[in-house]
């Protein structure tokens, strides 16, 4: 009987396949976009996801097994039958002739009879150890089915549950700092114009100030190289306690940057690979709608000790470089949407998603580059600079160690007064 032996190692080889054939089961379309952005709820939806996919393919080839089973106890059932019918005769041919020829023809098919009955006995083993397998595989299964019903049960809880949510909420952070929130971490935030509320790290220092940050960066744990719909929405982590990096979404940049009457400083801190902490602050920043390709756009450069990098820079070759690298009023460009003003695509060939003119003096959703130095032939097929740079600190083919982007209404930004009590030890226009 090799037909048993041969299926079952082809069930265990299509086990064994089915699940190297979907090790990856990331998909966080079923989490909600909005709370999934918590460290914790894509990577437990994904391995649920992962068991549902993958059990139904073991409880397929489990059923093709069991029908075989049945098969092989038919046929088996089938052969009793013939047995004790050929044993009943052969005794009734001994007792009732005596003859040596039907004797010696009894002899042989007892002989027969023999025969068969080890076979029988083979194929019984066979199926005493099939069936010790799919016990075995129901047991799995059994396991299986509870650890997918205990990750179903934890995914559908909302993410808060997993990741710490600070309970006050507000229009931005400073609204949640003047509610007499004191810690930095994790806020549910809803700007006048939005719905519904999302979540956002507010950074909350010792004067009150609460700054709503929008992007971070700090050791490249996070690729930037994303299309439109996910600069959108936002990508990579947020975290209670600032350990991760991401791009929170245009959309909520938007947001929060044009609901309220007070304009919004965007404050940058950026840190190189020396360790030496720089910022760059500009007024009335306010990033335009979808429509409006998320356009750029800011009133005057309100300080700072990093330069002011969004006006451009000239790189020597050409004075035109300053205005083409240049970005106040520039739209946002992906590498599947080109807003630039250059022939090429900036976004494709400096893998990001930034306000690109022809291309940048400043970049910061840049590649990230251990170390920060890097070569035109690091820089891949294109070999442009296209690492995460701030031209009017650090030249060309320097890329920062940290960067973030952060909100505050232009009312707070001064209150902080001297230096000696700011969260980071970031300098602040009151620290000047
Ligand atoms: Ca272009």
């Amino acid at each position: 009987m090799t037909l048993p032996r041969f299926t079952t190692a082809g069930v265990i080889f299509l086990l064994f396949s089915t699940s190297s054939a979907q090790i990856r089961g990331d998909n966080i379309a079923k989490c909600n976009m909005n709370d999934g952005f918590g460290k914790y709820c894509p990577t437990t939806c994904g391995v649920a996801d992962y068991m549902f996919r993958y059990l139904p393919g073991i409880s397929e080839d489990l059923t093709l097994m069991q029908d075989q089973l049945e098969t092989i106890a038919n046929l088996t059932v089938g052969a009793d039958e013939k047995i004790t019918y050929m044993r009943d005769s052969t005794t009734s041919a001994q007792k009732s002739s005596q003859p040596d020829p039907y004797y010696r023809k009894s002899s042989s098919m007892l002989d027969d009879v023999l025969r068969f009955e080890k076979t029988i006995l083979a194929q019984e083993q066979q199926m005493i150890e099939l069936q010790n397998l799919i016990s075995s595989n129901e047991r799995s299964m059994g396991e299986l089915k509870k650890l997918a019903l205990q990750l179903q049960q934890k995914c559908s809880e909302p993410c808060r549950d997993t990741v710490e949510i600070q309970p006050t909420t507000g229009t931005d952070c400073q609204d949640i700092a003047n509610k007499g929130a004191t810690t930095s971490g994790l806020y549910y935030v809803k700007p006048t114009n939005a719905q519904p509320q999302f979540l956002v790290y507010c950074e909350i220092d010792n004067f009150g100030r609460g700054f709503t940050v929008i992007q971070r960066r700090r050791d490249g744990s996070v690729d930037f190289f994303r299309d439109w719909t996910q600069y959108r929405e936002g990508f990579g982590y947020l975290s209670p306690d600032d350990t991760t990096e991401f791009w929170l979404g245009n959309e909520k940049i938007h947001l929060l940057t044009t609901s309220s009457a007070i304009p919004t400083v965007l404050r940058i801190e950026l840190v190189d690979w020396e360790g030496s902490k720089k910022y760059a602050d500009y007024n009335m920043f306010r990033i335009g709608s979808e429509a409006d390709m998320y356009r750029l756009t800011y009133g005057y450069y309100f300080g700072g000790d990093a330069g002011d990098a969004f006006d451009g820079f000239d790189l020597g070759d050409d004075p035109s470089d300053k205005f083409h690298t240049s970005h106040n009023g520039m739209q946002f460009s992906t590498h599947d949407k080109d807003n630039d003003k250059y022939s090429g695509n900036c976004a494709q060939q400096d893998g990001s998603g930034w306000w690109m003119n022809r291309c940048h003096a400043a970049h910061l959703n840049g590649k990230y580059y251990q170390g920060g130095r890097y070569t035109e032939k690091d820089a891949g097929e294109y070999g442009f600079d296209n690492g995460i740079t701030w031209l009017t600190w650090h030249s060309r083919w320097y890329s920062l160690k940290e960067t973030t982007m952060k909100l505050i209404p232009v009312s707070r930004i001064s209150a902080g007064g001297g230096q000696q009590a700011g969260v980071k030890q970031f300098g602040g226009l009151g620290d000047a």
